[in-house]
């Protein structure tokens, strides 16, 4: 239904602004977003969810959230918790949300404490979201997300390569070698081996998580002639190294030793184990630091970037993974204006929204100075 409506919204612009089929493509014109928006309004942009009333333990795979396999039709993509979450109806099955259903998805199915959960949400929406319509895909690129900005805006979805998305996945190949947002079974062998090797009792730890972290990107340093280890895809690897020891763990655990039979469950099957609760407490920043923190020191690398294959040339002028202000500065300094240059009145106004938002998570927890690329207001 929610589909078929988008479709027909879809079908108006074009036929309104009348644009030819692939100029969707290219991106709406200055003057075809001024007659979108005469004709449809922006999209509303909800202010960010609170805080869980409840954020006790909570049995999550519940009978109001059945396990249904995606659909020929419903997008998946690199994400293991967004793919089993919509999986799951915490996020529209089709996959594609607003910032914040997904905010509300991973607060109510794993417990993420709100600003953590804003922290990600919007980082992400910034990059491979759509301001217009406020729509995203968590996996490919997708006309369901409405017309697009001008390019370079790239509103590709949360598969984008080098945006969210970036090499030295766990459970994924490096975009040079293939699909880079589809599960990958001789690497999650690699997962099992590393976890029966380091692993208390062949689990996935944090001890399995610092070695496996770091065999990836040995891995693509000698193999990826295109390899980029930079901001801000360094602090998503190192976070989504630990993420799996806290939040595929069932709370009733909790005990940060994550087993290949629960892992399997969320990689590769997109499902909950049977029975499985979340985390029994909201968790945040103040939680995850220190367990990124000790991964980097078992193993610390500087940023850098492959000139070729074995070539890794550190990128010394690029914020290293323990400056988490200089990260937040990179992104919305360089990264946000690398798709939007010179947004315009109401492109601006709805980017400058969401910029505002993911400051909000980033202060609660980091002191960190706001940045404003496209003015203060
Ligand atoms: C709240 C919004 C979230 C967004 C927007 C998001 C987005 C993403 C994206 C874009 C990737 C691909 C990065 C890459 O490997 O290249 C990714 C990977 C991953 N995410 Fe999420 N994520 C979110 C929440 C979570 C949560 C709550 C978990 C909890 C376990 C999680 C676990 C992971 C893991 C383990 C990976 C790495 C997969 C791998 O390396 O094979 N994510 N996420
Ligand atoms: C170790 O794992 C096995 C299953 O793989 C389980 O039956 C056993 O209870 C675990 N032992 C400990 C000490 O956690
Ligand atoms: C973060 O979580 C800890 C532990 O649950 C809690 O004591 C603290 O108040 C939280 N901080 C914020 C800013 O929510
Ligand atoms: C936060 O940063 C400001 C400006 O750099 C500084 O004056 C203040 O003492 C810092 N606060 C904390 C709690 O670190
Ligand atoms: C520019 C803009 O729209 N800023 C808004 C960002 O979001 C906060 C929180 O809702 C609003 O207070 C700002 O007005």
């Amino acid at each position: 239904m929610a589909k078929f409506s988008v479709l027909i919204l879809i079908a108006a612009v074009r036929l309104a602004v009348a644009l030819p089929a692939f100029e969707s493509l290219v991106g709406l014109s200055e003057r075809d977003i001024n007659e979108y928006i005469s004709l449809h309004g922006v999209a509303e942009i909800p202010n960010p969810p609170l805080p869980l009333a409840d954020g006790g333990i909570k049995l999550v795979n519940d009978p109001a959230h059945p396990f249904i396999a995606a659909g020929p039709n419903d997008i998946r993509g690199p994400c293991p918790a967004l793919n089993t979450l919509a999986s799951h109806g915490y996020l529209p099955r089709n996959g594609v949300a607003r910032p914040d259903q997904i905010v509300t998805a991973v607060m109510e199915g794993l417990n993420l404490g709100n600003d953590f959960a804003k922290f990600l949400a919007y980082q992400a929406f910034l990059m491979n979201g759509n301001p217009l319509t406020n729509l995203m895909s968590i996996g490919m690129k997708t006309p369901l997300t409405g017309p697009n900005p001008p390019k370079p805006a790239l509103v590709g979805g949360l598969s984008q390569h080098g945006t969210f998305e970036g090499d030295t996945s766990m459970t994924r190949v490096d975009a040079f070698f293939g699909d880079q947002a589809v599960f990958n079974e001789d690497l999650f062998q690699k997962f099992i081996a590393t976890s029966a090797k380091l692993g208390f009792n062949g689990t996935y730890d944090i001890n399995a998580a610092a070695e496996l972290r770091n065999d990836r990107l040995q891995d693509s340093i000698k193999t990826n002639p295109q390899l980029v280890f930079t901001s801000p895809r360094i602090i998503s690897a190192y976070s989504e190294a630990v993420f799996p020891t806290i939040f595929f763990v069932d709370g009733r655990l909790n005990n940060r030793q994550l087993t290949i039979d629960a892992a399997r469950h969320f990689f590769d099957l997109q499902m909950m184990p049977a029975d499985f609760h979340r985390q029994p407490a909201p968790v945040n920043f103040t939680m995850v630091d220190p367990l990124t923190k000790a991964i980097f020191d078992k193993h610390p690398f500087s940023p850098g970037v492959n000139h070729g294959k074995n070539n890794f040339v550190l990128q010394p002028q690029t914020p290293p993974l323990a400056d988490f202000c200089g990260i937040y500065e990179d992104i919305v300094l360089r990264v946000i204006p690398g798709q939007y240059p010179r947004p315009t009145a109401v492109l601006r106004q709805a980017i400058n929204k969401n910029l505002s938002f993911f400051f909000g998570a980033v202060h609660a927890e980091h002191n960190c100075t706001q940045v404003f690329p496209f003015g203060r207001d």
